[in-house]
């Protein structure tokens, strides 16, 4: 791969809206990143391994639970740090953020809201640092877009819960140490429960022959008559809306870290374009080119305000779950056409891995399904404005 010469487009000077801690966070995310993975992220991608070796990395610069007291481990920021971060590891690879979003905002999160004090303290700490890595079941194979007809179950045998049902397309679930699962109790209730590697009849079997998010490691969560202990439930929130809530703050990361994927394309893009000479001259002075360009630059510049403002929403507590939607889907379907208008201005080169191009692009195809597809986001924003769920 070519070495990385990312320069961060910022049109509009948003930077002039963010405070100097924003601007410090993200800027030791943004050198970590040039450091530490795209150096090796290609070759991750190549061989379909997710790099472990990042994992001390990402804790240092404080990519589990950034948003997570720091009385629990975590870095005690504000929801723009925490975004500014997402932006900054998935301008490296969205699998990269994959592996951050679900240790953050699907594992660490539902164990600081919806756990004990003592599920909190035992968990946390070492998830901030990444000694235990975690996964979040929610997924099965017969239930993607409708969770709430999960058929993981779990009975109360007295002094245990015995846990039986399958969960599909878990991200780091082939090494995590400790999953979030979602299962239903013999009433019918969700629950969530924490299952720990090494309990008997938890298996984790990898995902194998993904074209997308290569670098991060995708797999099922198994469960065969696993006898958890009680005191591994979740005791604070029951019902849908637990996991729900879990995913509205991994869809907020999701829409700033999408608009990293989309700098790093435009970027990349633009210098390429610059230097790449075609009919005696650079192709950037080519009217289709620059059509493609500026076009891309007005979506990036666009995806920043919207994130930006639904930061300063969730810093005040005010961002609804449909208004994180609206950026996800935004966000999302922006980076993934300019990673393909972006592939064309590569021409032939575009397709190879000297370029992160091709890369995002594939990954993003993952990132348009995961938490929720492109659809479903588009009818939670229909339901929001008309009050008509047209789900059912
Ligand atoms: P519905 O009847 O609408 O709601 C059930 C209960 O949940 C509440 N609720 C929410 N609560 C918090 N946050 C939200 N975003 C919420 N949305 C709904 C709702 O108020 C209700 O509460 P209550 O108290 O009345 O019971 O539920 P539904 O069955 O009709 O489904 C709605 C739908 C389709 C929007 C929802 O199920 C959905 O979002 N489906 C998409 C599934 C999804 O996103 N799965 C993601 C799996 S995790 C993942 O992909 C990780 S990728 C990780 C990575 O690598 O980054
Ligand atoms: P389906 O729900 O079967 O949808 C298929 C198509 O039907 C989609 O286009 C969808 O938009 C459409 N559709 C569905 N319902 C409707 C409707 N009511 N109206 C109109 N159209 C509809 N899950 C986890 O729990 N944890 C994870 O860590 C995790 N990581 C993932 C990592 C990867 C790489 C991938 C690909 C997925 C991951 N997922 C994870 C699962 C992901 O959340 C689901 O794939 C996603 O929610 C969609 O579910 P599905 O694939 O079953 O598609």
């Amino acid at each position: 791969m070519k070495p990385d010469l990312f320069e961060a487009p910022d049109y509009y000077n948003i930077d002039d809206l963010l405070t100097e801690e924003h601007k410090l966070i993200r800027d030791a995310a943004r050198d970590w990143v040039k450091r530490d993975v795209s150096p090796i992220i290609e070759e991750a991608a190549q061989n379909a391994e997710f790099p472990k070796s990042i994992i001390p990395g990402l804790a240092e610069i404080g990519a589990f639970g950034p948003y997570i007291p720091e009385e629990y481990g975590g870095a005690g920021l504000d929801q723009i740090s925490y975004g500014l971060i997402m932006q900054e590891i998935e301008r490296g690879d969205s699998g990269v953020r994959s592996t951050a979003s679900v240790q953050s905002s699907l594992v660490m999160y539902p164990i600081w809201k919806y756990g004990n004090e003592e599920q909190r303290k035992k968990y946390l700490p070492k998830l901030a640092t990444g000694e235990w890595m975690g996964s979040f079941g929610l997924t099965e194979p017969d239930h993607g877009s409708n969770p709430g007809g999960m058929v993981t179950n779990f009975k109360d045998k007295g002094d245990h819960y015995l846990l039986n049902g399958a969960k599909l397309w878990i991200s780091n679930s082939p090494f995590c140490d400790v999953a979030v699962v979602w299962a239903k109790n013999e009433e019918g209730r969700i629950h969530g429960l924490v299952v720990e590697r090494g309990m008997e009849g938890f298996s984790t079997p990898e995902t194998h022959n993904k074209w997308s998010l290569r670098a991060s490691a995708t797999g099922e969560l198994i469960f065969q008559d696993v006898k958890v202990p009680k005191e591994n439930l979740l005791p604070n929130k029951s019902g849908l809306g637990a996991p729900l809530g879990c995913l509205d703050s991994a869809r907020y990361g999701i829409s700033w870290g999408t608009i990293g994927a989309a700098m790093d394309c435009y970027d990349t893009a633009l210098r390429y374009a610059k230097e790449r000479v075609q009919f005696g001259k650079p192709i950037a002075g080519f009217q289709l080119q620059q059509k493609k360009l500026a076009e891309m630059i007005t979506e990036i510049t666009k995806a920043q305000l919207l994130a930006l403002r639904l930061g300063q929403l969730k810093n005040e507590g005010k961002a609804t779950s449909a208004q994180i939607s609206m950026a996800k889907r935004n966000n999302v379907d922006m980076a993934l056409k300019i990673a393909r208008e972006a592939r064309q201005i590569l021409g032939g080169m575009g397709i190879t891995g000297e370029y992160s191009i091709m890369r995002h692009m594939m990954n993003l195809e993952s990132v348009i399904t995961y938490e929720g597809t492109h659809d479903i986001h588009l009818l939670i924003t229909g339901l929001d404005i008309t009050g008509e769920n047209a789900f059912k």
